[in-house]
């Protein structure tokens, strides 16, 4: 039988910059989502890659005395390297200046003209390069784009795509696929702007070299959010659209993107994809920014969060869980030192931490350094039990509506509930008074143990998989189908030696 697939992106990066928190962000929550759905039983497509044409990359380029190609070639690896520090799962990294990029951008232009999308004009406005993207005389504030980038003006002879006709397709798109945008605050936000009318798109420019030229007008290159977006489309195998790869994954389930360019793909690729006759992707989610202690981030203002120092300060599982617990996934949030340290001493060393140091050392020193043998369940035993096996109907609607903060909340409901049943019980007092109870409780707290380190693999996955070498469970005993009681784990299964897994995190003194 064909397991069910899936597919997701991160947006592309723009190789003009280092990678910093915003782009770690993005990929991380795509990563858990990847992570959730392999273990679900789906075959996922999981897209990263960067953002290589533009004027702005070959002003970044000319500015390092490199030509366009070298420098993206140096900047991109740079983003390819982060991947395996934030230990991504990605399949796929593309990059648009790869000639199977150039070849489908190239195709989906060529479709748009087909289909009488595209019409030759002039255009004279504003254009912001650090957006890249035009605004009319209206749309700026104190002579600035709406971000605070400075525009220029901008008078050429251009291609045009006739966005203003998409204005009703796309509303009764909206309208029939209420879950194409979240959360639903962006959504209300992107349909009031499609509401309050579209202006046709320029979408070459003849004033730059680097990018993908205009089939047929090679004086003409292809505006680079045109060129971007088609990326997704071209990982998924496109023009073939016989291939298997095309027809398993397109259209893609998630593009996950960070709000400031939740238009282009809310607004710009289903109008371009339907001009195409394309089928259009089934979500786009938009979530939000982090400041820094407060303060916006900005080059500027020399407050950049590099994740790499981020990740040796206070390791890697802790950056990935706090990232996704902390704000409610959509929302903007803010890192501080503070906060992050008492995520780590609070929910992972206290909570899940010590639960795993306690149960395994307690079964490690009392009982043989083997799983023990329970008795008879009692109500407060098959109570936790549920729980536990409860929690994976609970993951499974937070993950498909992003709401990765409140899975991890779930998650350690039940870590709470196993804390307090370990206090109650007190196996360390029936030791003396029932052993026969206290192997019940310890063998109960282990199963909890198992489906908790099999549900925190999409955030924690090191971690996770450390608590599972722990239990002994088989490497092909970890995803979500293995959690019931059919895989409960063997009694009188040798178990290793606890390690520590999250210790707490104590700032040195000065
Ligand atoms: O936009 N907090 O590339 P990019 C959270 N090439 N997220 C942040 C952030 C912050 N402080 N700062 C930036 C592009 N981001 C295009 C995409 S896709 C076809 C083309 C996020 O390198 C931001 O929201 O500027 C965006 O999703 C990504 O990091 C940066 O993308």
């Amino acid at each position: 039988m064909d397991l069910p697939s899936y597919y997701i992106t991160t947006p592309i990066y723009y190789v003009n910059d280092v990678p910093h928190i915003g782009h770690a962000y993005t990929t991380l929550a795509c990563d858990a989502m990847a992570r959730f759905k392999r273990l679900d039983g789906y075959q996922v497509l999981f897209l990263t890659g960067t953002d290589e044409h533009g004027q702005k990359v070959e002003t970044a380029a000319n500015d390092r005395g490199l030509a366009p190609q070298e420098f993206t070639d140096q900047v991109s690896q740079n983003f390819r390297d982060l991947l395996p520090i934030l230990n991504v799962s990605n399949d796929d990294f593309i990059r648009t200046t790869e000639k199977r990029h150039r070849v489908s951008a190239q195709t989906i232009w060529q479709k748009l003209m087909n289909n009488g999308h595209i019409y030759l004009d002039k255009y004279s406005g504003w254009y912001s390069l650090r957006d890249e993207t035009y605004f009319t005389e209206t749309e700026l504030i104190d002579g600035n784009a709406p971000t605070g980038a400075p525009v220029e003006w901008v008078e050429e002879e251009s291609y045009f795509f006739d966005l203003s006709a998409w204005q009703e397709p796309l509303l009764d798109f909206y309208k029939k696929n209420p879950d194409f945008i979240a959360p639903r605050s962006r959504r209300n936000e992107v349909i009031s702007f499609v509401n309050s009318g579209l202006r046709d798109l320029s979408i070459s420019r003849t004033s730059f070299n680097w990018g993908i030229t205009v089939p047929n007008n090679p004086e003409h290159i292809m505006y680079v959010w045109l060129d971007a977006l088609t990326n997704y489309i071209t990982a998924a195998d496109f023009p073939e659209e016989n291939a298997p790869k095309y027809k398993q994954f397109w259209p893609a389930d998630l593009h996950m993107v960070g709000k400031d360019i939740l238009r282009f793909h809310a607004i710009y690729w289903p109008a371009f994809l339907m001009a195409a006759e394309l089928e259009l992707p089934k979500r786009v989610f938009a979530h939000g920014w982090w400041t820094n202690e407060g303060a916006k981030i900005s080059k500027s203002i020399g407050n950049v969060i590099d994740p790499i120092e981020l990740i040796k300060t206070f390791g890697l599982d802790q950056v990935r869980y706090f990232l996704l617990r902390e704000v409610p996934f959509g929302n903007d949030g803010d890192f501080s030192q503070q906060s992050m340290i008492a995520r780590i001493n609070s929910d992972l060393s206290n909570d899940l931490g010590n639960l795993c140091q306690r149960v395994l050392s307690f079964v490690y020193k009392n009982g043989d350094k083997k799983i023990p043998q329970p008795a008879n369940k009692l109500p407060d035993d098959q109570k936790l039990l549920r729980d536990a096996q409860g929690l994976i109907t609970a993951l499974r609607k937070h993950f498909d509506s992003q709401e990765f903060h409140l899975a991890l909340e779930k998650i350690w409901t039940v870590i709470g509930a196993a804390n307090r049943y370990i206090d109650t019980q007190a196996p360390w007092t029936l030791k003396k008074s029932d052993p026969v109870r206290m192997n019940t409780v310890l063998y109960t707290l282990i199963e909890v143990l198992r489906y908790l380190a099999i549900t925190t693999q999409p955030v924690i996955p090191t971690s996770a998989n450390i608590m599972l070498d722990q239990l002994n469970v088989p490497a092909n005993e970890r995803s979500f189908k293995y959690l019931t009681s059919a895989y409960k784990i063997k009694p009188g299964k040798k178990i290793e030696k606890p390690l520590p897994i999250f210790p707490r995190f104590v700032i040195d003194a000065p």
